[in-house]
């Protein structure tokens, strides 16, 4: 290896693909020999126990009682030059244009613009917020500023291109997934609390906002039970929950569904499912599809945003225009009831997802992108 690095890296450390790839970056930079400084508002959920070369550095917000608003973006940037400083940190690798690439911004001309800057695009950030015309300058600013900047599928780019009209570079870089965590796991026993035997398990996993079309979910569902005895697993939370347990009660579906709240240890929670289903509107990659993939389980969803770059339709799931939960339903319905089909997607699932989407590929493609900006060869 070329020398080691010291990496601040900020990220959303609360639940959220863009924090999980962020946290098991640092982890996996980390093992590599590199320094990693989580700089944030609180611990990253994936953190967990102690880690050699990797510190944490917590964003403290003034709640001085002028500031109706407590300016955290102004806090994150001081302690991102804080640590710069003090540890001499080689670069900033921040993930989401705003706030972060631009608190990133400040921070670099606080330290008279020797600090590099890598800024990843997630999706929420363009997807939702570029369409919005006061916010558009402010991320075009954190794109064209930052050193480098890389987004999550060739449908980001395209539309981070489209809608801000940026012609720098920017790089793909899929999410990942570690194989040594992300591996179908042995549940026969955790099974038999939420199925019986002869009952398939349709899974789906999000923050419940409503471009994920959780609403599509319960009628994929819901036609499914009606050909195939089956049951629902819902995991995560979010705005759409209470409307989706209403629906459910209503039809009278209640006894077949689990509602799984949050959860931290996915790929045991993944290995009890049968078929994903991700009916988005928008959705930059779905991690919780590729998370599904490792562990062999296939996924039945929309073409939407990164989902197709991901998602091979006919080889590792089944995808559908967004809302056609009819065509869905029916896809999932085959796969579950010819029993060779479904083996053969799990095999390309498990292939798909230890080859193009495995953690040595793209660990080895972000740190080629941080020696290129620091221009060590
Ligand atoms: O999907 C969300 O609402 C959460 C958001 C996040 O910040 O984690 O997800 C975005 O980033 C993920 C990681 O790159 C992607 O897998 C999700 O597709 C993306 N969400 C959207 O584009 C809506």
């Amino acid at each position: 290896m070329t020398r080691p690095l010291k990496i601040g890296i900020t990220c959303y450390p609360s639940l959220g693909g863009s924090g999980v790839v962020a946290t098991e970056l640092g982890k996996l930079l980390a093992e590599k020999g590199h320094e990693i400084h989580f700089i944030t508002h609180s611990m990253p959920f994936r953190l967990g126990k102690f880690h050699r070369n990797i510190f944490y550095h917590e964003v403290e917000v003034s709640d001085y009682y002028v500031f109706r608003y407590p300016p955290y973006d102004l806090s994150l940037a001081s302690k991102m030059h804080q640590v710069a400083k003090l540890q001499q940190l080689d670069l900033l690798h921040v993930h989401y244009a705003v706030p972060h690439a631009i608190c990133a911004l400040l921070a670099k001309q606080m330290s008279g613009n020797k600090l590099k800057v890598v800024t990843t695009l997630h999706g929420t950030d363009i997807t939702v917020l570029a369409q919005d015309e006061t916010l558009k300058n402010i991320i075009r600013l954190g794109i064209q500023s930052s050193d480098a900047v890389t987004a999550v599928s060739r449908d980001l780019i395209r539309e981070t291109r489209d809608l801000l009209e940026i012609e720098e570079p920017i790089e793909l870089t899929y999410n990942f997934v570690d194989k040594r965590i992300y591996y179908p796991r042995e549940v026969a026993d955790l099974r038999s609390d939420y199925a019986e035997p002869h009952e398939k398990i349709l899974m789906h996993i999000s923050n419940f906002r409503p471009v994920k079309r959780t609403c599509d979910v319960v009628d994929i569902f819901a036609k499914v039970q009606a050909q195939i005895p089956t049951r629902l697993l819902l995991v995560g939370e979010g705005p759409d929950l209470p409307k989706i347990q209403a629906k459910i009660d209503a039809m009278g579906l209640s006894h077949r569904v689990h509602y799984l709240g949050k959860q931290d240890d996915v790929a045991e929670v993944l290995s009890l499912a049968d078929l994903m289903l991700l009916p988005s509107e928008k959705e930059s990659f779905g991690l919780v599809a590729l998370e599904a993939m490792a562990c062999g389980v296939p996924t039945i969803g929309s073409v939407a945003g990164g989902i197709p770059e991901l998602v091979k339709s006919g080889e590792t799931g089944f995808l559908s225009k967004i809302g056609d939960t009819e065509e869905m339903a029916e896809n999932a319905i085959r796969l579950l009831s010819d029993e060779a089909m479904y083996t053969r997607f799990r095999e390309a699932c498990l292939h798909r997802a230890r080859t193009e989407f495995c953690n040595d590929l793209i660990t080895a493609k972000y740190e080629q992108i941080y020696y290129n900006v620091l221009g060590i060869p």
